[in-house]
């Protein structure tokens, strides 16, 4: 049986990963697992042994260890049924990455690296704005944000760059409205 088709999908805060990955749901029929729900529903669990520790990760901006979120991954995939995945907000560090090399790298086929470039300011403005209409999200404020931005400068664009070396790293201007950036991933992603 063929392996799994997997792309990852990285950004910042914001960057629209959770909104483009719907509409190429919608579009190309991949599966879209966030890690960051994924590890949301697990902390909403009754019962679960690694709530408190996710939501301090979440709150502060800092980053789950990859043997929860991976396994959280891997079985979201089998439960699916399904053979194409975007993975959306992992890996995002340098522990991420080597778990998923050590657990999953083998038994997938990483298509690509969708990475939607989007300036500071505007991750910025976007999770604000979303947290005052009423995310409920513990992480859209300022305090968070800031967090949530350095690790990211300081953990994730070291991700996209080792995946840049790799030639796997396709990137999108995604300061731009949500149409514009969809009509850039579906040229990427008809030929698939
Ligand atoms: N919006 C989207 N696109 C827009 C556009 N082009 N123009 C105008 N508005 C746009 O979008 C955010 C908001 O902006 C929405 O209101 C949307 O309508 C609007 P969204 O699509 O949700 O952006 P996304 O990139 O998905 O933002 P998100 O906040 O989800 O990104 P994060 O990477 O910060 O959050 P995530 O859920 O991935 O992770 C949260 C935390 O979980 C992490 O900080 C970490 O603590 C933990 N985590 C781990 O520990 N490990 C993991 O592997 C993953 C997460
Ligand atoms: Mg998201």
């Amino acid at each position: 049986m063929a392996k799994p088709k997997v792309v990852f999908v990285l950004g910042g805060p914001g960057a629209g990963k959770g909104t483009q990955c719907a509409n190429i749901v919608e579009e190309f029929g991949f599966v879209h697992l966030s890690a960051g729900d994924l590890l949301r529903e697990e902390r909403n669990k009754p019962g679960t042994e690694y709530g408190e520790m996710i939501e301090t990760h979440i709150r502060n901006g800092t980053i789950v260890p990859v043997e929860v979120t991976c396994a959280l991954i891997e079985r979201a995939m089998n439960n699916s049924g399904k053979d194409k995945f975007l993975v959306d907000g992992f890996p995002r560090n340098k522990d991420n990455l080597e778990g998923w090399q050590r657990e999953m790298e083998k038994k997938v086929e990483l298509l690509f690296v969708l990475f939607l470039k989007c300036s500071e300011e505007v991750c910025i403005q976007r999770c604000l704005k979303r947290g005052a209409e009423g995310s409920g999200r513990s992480d859209d404020n300022l305090e968070s944000l800031k967090k949530r931005i350095q690790t990211y400068n300081n953990a994730t664009m070291p991700i996209v760059e080792h995946y840049k070396e790799l030639n796997l790293v396709k990137t999108l201007d995604a300061d731009r409205t949500i149409p514009e950036v969809f009509d850039n991933i579906k040229e990427i992603f008809k030929p698939l």
